[in-house]
């Protein structure tokens, strides 16, 4: 018998259920989401084709070039999570919080959100992503401040992204594992096709930026000159390398197949001040949690990113994720 499959919104209501006294709002953030990303889906899909491709002429808080389609994108977040569902929300592309307009009913979830990861990549064609997390709100509050959303990662209720490549495909985690689903561009739906997934403990794959490497700390530089040691050298194993320059794309491959991310400190970093390069609200917190709901473990290469108390809206952090092993060998140096 022909199946349709799982859809996304069923998999959100079958989990609801699970809630006794669930009111359904937090399903319904989790469809504002989804709503969002299969508009970004199409968008990404026709680029040049609607003139979306390219510099907007400005820039984000981080000082970053701003594309077209990371504002587009934002706008669209914005859109879909302004229907009573959302608290308030927090965005790469956003110096500030945003809070809903005064007529717009206010829920009890907090959403921040990087609308388009890797934007970069948009103008050659190569895989981009948005990535997004939710955490509960403050009672009573009607217009949240940046430090109700100062929580640690461990306080997340759910993390995603989606993955706009070959196909789109919305990888979401509430606490209990980690599901993918696949865009049915047909259908307009979001069907479940990977279940319960999780990371290979070990791995033969490093992604890295290499040309960062005369920056890099001892401990990292260690890390990585055995692995291009390979065989003959204290790892006893070749290594691939891969770098997308997109981390959604990173993480996906990771959950498919293994692997370790890292984009660590570096003393080019300290000099101008920062603390990392990734953005620790809408990045390493929400991937983080996605990471270990499979398995995997996620640091700073010093301490578990989801411990983390975070300062600022747009605080950045060195970031080591994947393979539980392999991010267990690196930490371990960091901390030797
Ligand atoms: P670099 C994209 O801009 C991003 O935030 C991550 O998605 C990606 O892993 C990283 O930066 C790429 O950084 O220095 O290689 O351009």
């Amino acid at each position: 018998m022909y199946q349709i499959g799982t859809t996304l919104t069923q998999f959100i209501l079958e989990e609801q259920r699970k809630h006794a006294g669930a009111t359904g709002e937090f399903s319904c953030v989790l469809n504002d989401i989804a709503l969002a990303c299969k508009k970004i889906a199409a968008l990404t899909s026709k680029g040049d084709l609607i003139g979306v491709l390219g510099s907007a002429g400005s820039e984000n808080v981080q000082g970053e070039e701003q594309k077209k389609m990371d504002i587009i994108t934002n706008d669209v977040m914005i859109e879909a999570l302004s229907r009573g569902h959302a608290a308030a929300l927090a965005s790469e592309e956003m110096d500030e919080v945003y809070n809903l307009p005064s007529n717009i009913p206010r829920g009890h979830y907090l959403v921040t959100f990087d609308p388009l990861d890797g934007s970069s990549n948009m103008d050659v064609n190569v895989s981009v992503g948005t990535i997004f997390s939710i955490m509960k709100a403050p009672e009573g509050v009607e217009n949240p401040t940046a430090a109700d959303f100062m929580q640690p990662g461990t306080k997340q209720v759910a993390a995603g992204y989606c993955l706009y490549g070959p196909s789109a495909i919305m990888v979401l985690t509430t606490g209990n594992g980690v599901n993918m689903f696949t865009l049915d561009k047909d259908c307009g739906e979001f069907l479940l096709t990977r279940e319960d997934v999780k990371i290979p403990a070990d791995t033969k794959e490093f992604a890295i930026n290499v040309s960062n490497q005369r920056y890099w700390e001892p401990p990292m530089q260690r890390y990585i000159s055995e692995c291009l040691l390979g065989v003959e050298g204290p790892r006893g194993k070749d290594f691939n390398m891969r770098w997308v320059a997109s981390m959604v794309a990173e993480i996906h491959r990771i959950l498919t197949r293994g692997g370790i991310f890292i984009y660590p400190m570096d003393s080019k970093m300290k000099a101008a001040g920062k603390t990392g390069k990734l953005r620790l609200l809408y990045e390493a917190n929400p991937m983080g949690f996605i990471v270990e709901q499979a398995g995997g473990m996620a640091t700073t290469a010093y301490s578990r990113i989801m411990e983390l108390q975070p300062t600022d809206l747009h605080q950045r952090v060195p970031v080591v994720m994947g393979s539980r092993n392999e991010v267990e060998l690196v930490t371990g140096y960091h901390n030797a």
